[in-house]
């Protein structure tokens, strides 16, 4: 399980599905697990409280492991902000799973705004939002950090392709060409 967090716009769902198609394409089994897909069914009865954000969190971890013990390599993409929430998930299945911190300031993640979120959020028409009314508890010692506001998005892909080829896949990944 390649655990992705990070605030919202940090950029790791567009990373997690570059990163999907290009193991696809190199023929792996490879799943994305996205905090806005499984809040659409799944987890469709939870909000953002720390209560609601913690099962948001378990359910997706759980899913997750099952997924990669029948042999998937997972990637997930969740904001969770709550380093308790995301140890109980490595505690699940400590020796398959490896936390990435894909990290941009709030200031960069204002700026990108992809989803016109912050700007709602500012204005105080979405409470407790990550970042703004709500916070966000960095990984002490994540697997791999990924700073998407210094770097260009084929670079991060790049990052984590290869840190993937290393620890998930037995033969490691040769990388041509990361992104495209
Ligand atoms: S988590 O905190 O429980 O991990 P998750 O990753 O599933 O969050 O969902 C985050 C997405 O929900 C954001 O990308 C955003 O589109 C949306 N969202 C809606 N309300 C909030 C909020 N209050 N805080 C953060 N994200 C929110």
């Amino acid at each position: 399980v390649i655990w992705l967090t990070g605030l919202s716009g940090s950029g790791k769902s567009t990373i997690a599905m570059e990163v999907e198609q290009y193991l696809f394409r190199r023929g792996f089994e490879v799943y994305v697990l996205d905090g806005d897909n499984l809040r659409h069914g799944l987890n469709k009865d939870l909000g953002f409280s720390p209560k609601d954000r913690a099962e948001n969190i378990r359910r997706a971890g759980e899913v997750a492991h099952l997924f990669a013990q029948a042999g998937m390599i997972v990637i997930t993409s969740f904001i969770s902000p709550y380093r308790a929430d995301r140890d109980k998930v490595r505690a699940m299945g400590p020796e398959r799973f490896h936390e990435v911190y894909v990290e941009a300031d709030v200031d960069t993640c204002i700026k990108r705004d992809p989803k016109g979120l912050y700007a709602r959020a500012i204005k105080g028409e979405i409470p407790e939002f990550t970042g703004i009314s709500a916070p966000y508890e960095a990984p002490n010692d994540p697997e791999l950090l990924i700073n998407t506001a210094k770097r260009d998005l084929g670079s991060c892909v790049e990052t984590l392709l290869e840190h993937i080829g290393e620890n998930f896949l037995d033969g490691g990944l040769s990388l041509r060409r990361a992104a495209g």
